[in-house]
């Protein structure tokens, strides 16, 4: 059975594990230990438990694990690289990774510095952890795995047949960066608003918040434009707005992953969302005096919590 060691037990990392077990060995790697009967909602609110293979970093030191086919990383953003790093001298360097974060910092940078295959998914699977042994389903949806210089299409393929045998709808794509931009273009309009005002998705229609999104909106289609990362459909800023303003919809009463962050006084995936905009707007000679703004206000919102 190909083994699958997933990293990072949040609620992507447990929906995956608990999904795949069925069809291939899976071990679950956190920085403690879980219980390893773990329960998973459905999305049609059925619970179900289920065994895994749980393990930490530190237990896998002492055993002689068989080699996995896939490492897949499923931490946040920002504690993507210190995970890996976690298992160094455990994984062979050789070992095939599946990033599964948000926003474009960590899949370049990891994809540049580690001597594997490095795929990417994006997915717009919705899940939730509740309490330490459940995780909700809460809406199917849909993943698209890639790697970013499409030398890898085999292990692709034969991840996403896994994905579509383990009940998760998967494609095999050729544009993953493209589609990693997209929704970090999505993300860079929402998340930042709503953690900063403490809202649900829907209420960014409201007057006081619509002319923000619409700012936000028109730096960011000006750096993907540089880029050239097209919207999904439609061309220019008005497509871009129109696709936030549909996603704010579909998801209107969802708090964003940046406001859970604030209210469990985490650190956000600011830097790797607002980062690469701001990061591309330099090397593009653009200005983004909206998106520094969000930024700056998000950091000293996050510096005062974490010092609390
Ligand atoms: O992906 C999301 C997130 O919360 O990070 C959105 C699309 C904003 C939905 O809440």
């Amino acid at each position: 059975m190909t083994q699958h060691w997933i990293l990072g037990p949040g609620a992507i990392g447990r929906l995956l594990a608990y999904t795949i077990t069925p069809v291939a060995a899976v071990t679950l790697i956190g920085r403690r230990t879980l219980p390893d009967r773990q329960a998973l909602t459905t999305p049609e609110g059925e619970r179900q438990v289920q065994s895994l293979n749980v393990t930490t970093s530190e237990q896998l030191r002492h055993e002689a694990p068989v080699p996995p086919a896939y490492l897949h990383i499923t931490t946040k953003a920002m504690a993507a690289e210190a995970a890996l790093e976690s298992l160094a001298g455990i994984i062979h360097p050789s070992t095939p990774l599946v990033l599964w974060q948000n926003g474009f910092s960590a899949q370049p940078h990891i994809t540049r510095a580690w001597t594997g295959p490095v795929l990417c998914a994006t997915t717009t699977e919705g899940a939730y952890l509740s309490g330490n042994e459940d995780v909700v389903h809460a809406g199917r949806g849909h993943t698209f795995v890639g790697d970013l210089d499409n030398r890898h299409g085999e292990l692709v393929e034969a991840l996403v047949h896994t994905l579509t045998q383990a009940g998760l709808a998967a494609t095999a794509v050729n544009d993953i960066r493209k589609r990693l931009w997209q929704k970090l273009a999505v993300n860079a309009a929402i998340n930042p608003l709503v953690a900063l005002h403490g809202i649900r998705n829907g209420e960014l229609r409201g007057d006081a918040y619509s002319g923000q999104v619409a700012a936000v909106v028109k730096e960011v289609a000006a750096i993907l434009r540089a880029e050239g990362i097209p919207p999904p459909s439609g061309q220019g800023e008005q497509a871009w707005l129109a696709l936030v303003w549909q996603v704010v919809t579909s998801t209107a009463n969802n708090k964003a992953s940046m406001l859970q962050d604030r209210e469990a006084k985490r650190t956000t995936e600011r830097g790797a969302i607002l980062g690469p905009l701001i990061e591309s707007a330099r090397r593009h000679g653009l200005s983004c005096d909206v998106l520094k703004a969000l930024d700056a206000e998000i950091a000293a919102l996050e510096a005062d919590y974490l010092a609390s």
